[in-house]
């Protein structure tokens, strides 16, 4: 006995280390598909969990996402003009600026954006891409589905609700996580730098395999945090010499793990720093999604060119479904189109240190995700 005691649903004994070192690399291979990344840099992702990717998208690829999201953004003005909630469109600013006049008059109006979770063509094709798919190959090896948690983010001037705190990604997901290995592409679609909040992570900080102690809620939002002296001493960084910023310029990527410490900063710029985060996983085992919403599967070993089945991964809406698990029953009616809260099973697996408008909704039962 350790003579540690468990303390939260999301703490465990167990560590995985081999799931996320090295020893998880696969062999390369001798002859590259398109777009895959040269050995040194596949290397770097296993043993330093992380590598940015300066140029992988072409412009045309990216363009057709600014693209979509300016739809969204035009159907949200629409939607919150028709119901009265703010007296403009703002149709003469650009895709930087919009939103952050449509927030000023009505606050959390990104909020709604990030949960719609609606999924355009453009999404799915840089997704489910041949080059990109090749990559995640390269890490995981050939059979590949993607996740359910993927996000777009609406990160606005100088918000709290989109400056996401020190977080191991698994911290949001069920424990069946904490023992598969889950890439993700974080996807900027601008440059991506200090001011205007690019990510940050904590090299090596996935290296023992584990899920250090998270707590809930930040501040006015819905995130867990991952203290920084917890995160020092049972992940053993030392954030002083470890932390690395990762600007990504438009066109590439930052690769990360599920147990790799991450935080974005805050928005210091004028400009929305919009990105995707897209993430995969062997199909086989658990996304770890507390039985929510499953995977859609995208390639596998014997069928490369499967056709991808996205109207069946649409038929969940990911938001709906984590609050009717974990939000107070008599209130879930009131929940309109409008609603500005996230709740979800995360919130659930660690201590609640912080009350706010989001925990405020969540019942008092107790989590529970396991079908066996
Ligand atoms: O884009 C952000 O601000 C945070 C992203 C993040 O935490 C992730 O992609 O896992
Ligand atoms: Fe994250």
């Amino acid at each position: 006995m350790s003579g540690e005691k468990k303390l939260w649903p999301g703490d465990i004994q167990e560590p995985h280390p081999e799931v996320f070192d090295i020893r998880a690399m696969p062999p390369q291979p001798k002859e590259k598909k398109a777009g895959q990344l040269p050995e040194n840099m596949i290397r770097q992702f296993f043993e330093e969990g992380y590598v940015i990717v300066d140029e992988f998208f072409t412009q045309e690829e990216l363009d057709a996402c600014r693209v979509a999201i300016a739809r969204q953004v035009d159907d949200l003005a629409n939607l919150l003009y028709r119901a009265g909630k703010i007296k403009d469109l703002y149709t003469h600013y650009g895709l930087f600026e919009r939103l952050t006049k449509i927030e000023a008059e009505f606050p959390g109006a990104n909020i709604i954006l990030h949960k719609q979770g609606r999924l355009p063509q453009a999404f799915r094709d840089i997704w489910a891409h041949p080059r990109m798919l090749n990559v995640v190959e390269q890490i995981i090896g050939p059979n590949i589905a993607g996740h359910p948690v993927w996000n777009l983010r609406t990160k606005t001037p100088d918000n709290e609700a989109t400056t996401v705190p020190w977080h191991q990604d698994s911290a949001y997901l069920d424990n069946r996580s904490y023992e598969v290995m889950q890439v993700t592409a974080w996807i900027p679609l601008l440059d991506a730098n200090r001011e205007n909040g690019c990510m940050e992570v904590a090299a090596r900080g996935h290296l023992k395999g584990k899920v250090a102690t998270h707590q809930c809620c930040w501040r006015d939002t819905w995130y867990v945090m991952l203290d920084e002296k917890e995160m020092e001493k049972t992940l053993d960084v030392d954030l002083k010499k470890d932390t690395v910023l990762c600007p990504v310029p438009y066109g590439g990527m930052l690769l990360i793990n599920n147990m790799i410490p991450h935080r974005s900063l805050n928005n210091l710029s004028n400009d929305i720093r919009w990105s995707l985060d897209l993430r995969w996983q062997r199909p086989d085992k658990s996304v770890g999604f507390y039985d929510l919403k499953e995977g859609v599967l995208m390639r596998t070993k014997d069928n490369p060119n499967l056709k991808i089945n996205w109207e069946d991964f649409e038929q969940v809406e990911r938001h709906i479904a984590a609050k009717k698990q974990v939000g107070k029953k008599e209130l879930l009616e009131d929940a309109g189109q409008f609603d500005t809260t996230i709740q979800g099973p995360w919130m659930k697996k660690w201590e609640m240190v912080h009350q706010n408008r989001h925990t405020a909704t969540l019942s008092d039962e107790k989590l529970t995700w396991h079908k066996n």
